[in-house]
């Protein structure tokens, strides 16, 4: 249990901001009021157990003194307990992190995360702006995340910047995110919701807001149509029918906006690096990286393979 704190992206003890530092304190508070419960039923046995002892045979307590025992000590101080870490969590941990409900819009940045069978697609309502699993935000700035589903039920998890929310089909949901410092901070799809739930991870950007703002621009525009041998072989290729790229006739979003793949560094749910030989590899054996995934293997081979790979290295 203790190893499993080591080397880990997704640290809630590390919070980023203001709701992250609520959830972490509250952890610390149930750690103590168990661990205060823990000790205190420990002490009531071992001093029943010295007290009967040195008592020696045949001596009684009253029943009477045993009752005061069990209602002041058994219910009385448990239920003050319970009542205190109800309190906590409820008045200062779960008001404090829920998303006010007159969120003024044009105030604060608002993206919207939507879970997929398995990736995340992020957008920019008010841009043309679309990512998969890497989500850009201005660092010191609230953040409204609009979270949907296109599927089944997903839960987006930052837990260095908050709360989770879940993602639930036909609902809308909303969580703040507040980044104290540019970073990167790791997300996760927190629930179960198939084969490669645990290959649903994303990455959030917290970015100066003059970076995250050429980064939004950059995101904006569409892709330049090339007439490149790769160009085509993705417009003729199976790719089309699944992938959209802005700016050419590819439109179908089975899969990841792919207008600015090569910007991103991971790839398919932060599962491997965005390099060109991972993404030939990625292309050609998705199914082994990524078993039950939505995207086939596509048989492409030499030259074809390479152009592609090519073209879709320019789409920055
Ligand atoms: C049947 C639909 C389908 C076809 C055909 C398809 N893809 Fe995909 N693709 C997907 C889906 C769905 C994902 C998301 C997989 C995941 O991460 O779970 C994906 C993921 C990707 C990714 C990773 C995107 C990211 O942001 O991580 C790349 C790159 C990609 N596809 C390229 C291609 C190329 C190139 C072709 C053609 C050779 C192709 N795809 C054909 C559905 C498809
Ligand atoms: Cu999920």
């Amino acid at each position: 249990m203790l190893l499993a704190g080591c080397g880990s992206q997704t640290d809630i003890l590390h919070p980023a901001g203001p709701g992250a530092s609520d959830v972490a304190s509250l952890w610390w508070w149930m750690l103590g009021g168990c661990s205060f419960g823990l000790a205190f039923v420990t002490a009531l046995l071992v001093a029943a157990y010295v007290r009967r002892r040195s008592m020696g045979p045949g001596r009684e307590p009253g029943e009477r003194a045993g009752w005061i025992v069990i209602l002041t000590l058994g219910v009385g101080v448990m239920v003050a307990g319970l009542v205190t870490l109800f309190v906590v969590a409820d008045i200062f941990v779960i008001r404090g992190t829920e998303t006010p409900a007159a969120a003024a819009a044009g105030t604060k940045l608002t993206v919207r995360a939507v879970g997929h069978l398995w990736y995340w697609e992020f957008d920019y309502p008010g841009t043309p702006a679309v990512t998969a699993d890497e989500l850009h935000i201005p660092a010191r700035t609230t953040v409204l995340v609009q979270v949907r589903s296109a599927d089944v039920i997903h839960s987006f998890w930052v837990p260095e910047l908050n709360r989770k929310m879940d993602a639930i089909p036909g609902q809308d949901n909303a969580v703040e995110l507040y980044a104290d410092h540019p970073g990167v901070f790791r997300g996760e799809c927190n629930q179960y919701c198939g084969l490669q739930h645990a290959h649903m991870g994303f990455l959030v950007f917290a970015d100066t807001p003059a970076a995250f703002r050429q980064w939004l621009a950059r995101q904006s525009a569409p892709a330049r149509a090339t007439a490149s041998p790769g160009e085509r072989v993705f417009m003729q290729g199976p790719c089309s029918s699944c992938h959209a790229i802005r700016g050419t006739p590819a439109n179908a979003h089975v899969g990841p906006d792919l207008t600015h793949i090569a910007s991103r560094t991971t790839l398919g749910g932060v599962t491997i690096p965005n390099t060109p030989a991972e993404l030939a590899r990625w292309i050609t054996s998705s199914q082994s990286i990524k078993p039950g995934n939505q995207m086939p293997n596509v048989a492409l081979g030499g030259a074809k393979l390479r152009e592609l790979v090519a073209y879709l290295e320019t789409l920055k």
